[in-house]
């Protein structure tokens, strides 16, 4: 398969497994990772998703060989276009894996998701420059938001490759782990995410995420009436009773 989806408990792990092309994103590839991401995020069981790739590349971009010969009306109709807006509207939370090259769409697909777990060998980079393009899958937009306008314009306009350290000091990724241990870190990660009341997980996804798309008053109006939702929750009574009675809190989801 060329996405290996397997279940840890609350948390889904789908393992991208295209070795030959360096895990390259086909739009086969891209389908199941939809598929397996959108029916993770109907099933109320699954708390947390990880995205990973192997432990020498997370995803070394969009299938050139399948892009050279497409022609501009197909590049119009092509799937390829909805597999990100696909990804982004995912309301579990994703975090991306991510060991060795994370390079064109398979950096743009790690920006995508709301927290990365670089092994200490990541590379991460846009390198669409030198193919005559430039990045169309959130490249320059998410990646501008997370390390600023300079240093965005300087991955995009060189093409230059970023490791794991730089990536941390950048606040690109989350933590970066040792080279035995990416994948283990990520799930745990995921495994306290999981532990947590899913609906304010979700209404807290969906906060931050509101910050890139509006002014600051906008925003936090938004996070106004998401706190408020979380309010009407029982899992906030449960948790405010648990943190009084002294007891570990049993959240449902509801
Ligand atoms: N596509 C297709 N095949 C690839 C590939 C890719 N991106 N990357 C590697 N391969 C294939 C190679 O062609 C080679 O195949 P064979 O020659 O064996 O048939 C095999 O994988 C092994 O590759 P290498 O021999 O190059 O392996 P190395 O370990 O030496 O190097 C590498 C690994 C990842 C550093 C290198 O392969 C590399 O630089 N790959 C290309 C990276 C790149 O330029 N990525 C950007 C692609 S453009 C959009 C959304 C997103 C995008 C566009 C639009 N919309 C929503 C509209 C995204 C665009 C891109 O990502």
């Amino acid at each position: 398969m060329i996405v290996e989806a397997e279940r840890r408990g609350a948390v889904g792990v789908a393992r991208l497994n295209r070795p030959e092309a360096r895990n390259a994103l086909s739009s086969e590839l891209m389908e199941m990772l939809c598929e397996v991401a959108e029916a993770w995020d109907r099933d109320p069981d699954v708390r947390a998703i990880v995205i990973a790739g192997s432990d020498e590349y997370f995803a070394a971009g969009a299938d050139i060989k399948a892009m050279r010969d497409r022609t501009f009306q197909e590049a119009l109709s092509n799937p390829f276009t909805s597999f990100w807006p696909r990804m982004a509207a995912i309301k579990t939370p994703l975090i991306a894996a991510v060991s060795g090259y994370a390079l064109g769409g398979g950096c743009e697909l790690a920006l995508i998701c709301d927290m990365i777990v670089a092994s200490e060998t990541a590379e991460f980079g846009q390198p669409e420059i030198m193919l005559g393009i430039i990045p169309g899958g959130g490249g320059t937009q998410r990646l501008a938001r997370v390390v600023g306008k300079q240093r965005a314009m300087e991955l995009v306009l060189t093409g230059r490759r970023i490791d794991a350290q730089d990536a941390f000091r950048l606040g690109f990724v989350n933590r970066v782990a040792k080279k035995r241990e990416w994948l283990d870190e990520a799930i745990e990660l995921a495994e306290v995410v999981a532990r947590r009341p899913p609906l304010a997980v979700r209404l807290g996804k969906q906060a931050v995420l509101a910050a890139d798309e509006t002014t600051l008053a906008a925003g936090l109006d938004h996070e106004r009436r998401l706190y408020e939702l979380s309010m009407a929750t029982e899992d906030r009574v449960e948790g405010m009773s648990a943190f009084i009675e002294k007891r570990k809190p049993d959240f449902r989801g509801r």
